[in-house]
């Protein structure tokens, strides 16, 4: 008998591909009503995360979770706009911003997505414990405001913590004739993490007198690839991760952009499967990222007969 876990198997018509399915428990970068991300494959480990402030502007909006949601809507309606707003300071009253990744997690990047170009000095500081040490990893104390409304921040090499914050101690009145900090967005970016590189790998077969087999897929190297038989017929390959598995995305490379209806699925025992996720016109990039607005998760454990995956 086959051992349970979580199977993830790929299928398609007329399918020649090299895929590289990535997986995670963390949440997407994009909005939910954007399932295909752009190229590139980050994760934004503050959307939805734990967070608190030093204060807010008003009690029933702009509070600081509009910070972590994964909206920036600019053109919105003021009260529906999706920013964290602080009370004015003459004093420029530091205004701070922390959130709980839930977990230390790794990351090089941040994103903040400001209201005005107000902002004169802020910092982003890292901890693994919420009243303990902070440690800044990123100061800008030139007192000139920032150029643009979106403040993009790489690290020279990543930094571990489980609790981030913000810290935003120069604002100025203008633009805007308001002395307060706002953003719509405050992202901490790493890298995604493989989960397939250790899985049991399946095929209904690969392109006649090739090596482009089904190992090609999870290899870590672009350069290979799995192609499938020429026959117009649907086609699949299986990842078996051997033990029950939470993913949240997945990222596949395509050598060409010609599938034009294909569809994940996911098991539980590799016997009953169930669909997760289908698409009926060509993938929009070669390297093209598939998010789930939750997690796959198993929550019936692996002893049972017949394992179910909600
Ligand atoms: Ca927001």
């Amino acid at each position: 008998m086959k051992k349970k876990g979580t199977w993830i198997r790929a299928g398609a018509g007329a399918l020649s591909a090299a895929m590289v399915l990535g997986s995670l428990t963390v949440s997407p970068i994009v909005q939910a009503e954007t399932k295909e991300a752009k190229a590139g494959y980050e994760i934004n480990y503050a959307l939805n995360s734990k967070v608190t402030a030093s204060d807010r502007e008003v009690a029933d909006k702009w509070g600081p979770e509009k910070a972590v949601d994964g909206i920036v809507n600019r053109e919105a309606d003021k009260s529906e706009q999706s920013r964290w707003a602080t009370n004015q300071s003459k004093n420029q009253e530091a205004r701070t911003l922390t959130l709980d990744l839930g977990a230390v997690k790794t990351f090089s990047k941040f994103v903040v997505e400001w209201e005005r170009t107000n902002i004169t000095n802020f910092k982003i500081s890292v901890s693994d414990t919420k009243d303990g040490e902070y440690k800044d990893v990123y100061v800008k104390n030139d007192g000139k405001n920032i150029s643009s409304v979106t403040s993009k921040i790489q690290l020279e090499k990543p930094e571990s913590g489980q609790f981030v914050r913000l810290t935003v101690n120069g604002y100025t009145e203008n633009p805007g004739s308001w002395q307060s900090v706002s953003l719509y967005e405050f992202m901490v970016l790493g890298e995604a993490e493989n989960l397939s590189a250790g899985a049991a790998v399946a095929e209904d077969g690969h392109e006649a007198d090739t090596n482009f087999a089904v190992a090609n897929v999870i290899d870590g190297d672009y350069t290979t690839r799995w192609a499938s038989l020429a026959e117009q017929k649907p086609h699949w390959i299986s990842l078996d991760y051997k033990k029950e598995t939470t993913i949240q995305s997945f990222k596949i490379h395509w050598e060409r952009t010609n599938a034009t209806k294909y569809r994940l699925e996911k098991s539980a025992d590799g016997q009953k499967w169930e669909p997760i996720v289908s698409f009926e016109q060509k993938p929009k990039s070669y390297q093209q990222i598939i998010n789930l607005e939750a997690p796959l998760k198993s929550l019936i454990r692996r002893e049972h007969r017949k394992t179910e995956l909600r």
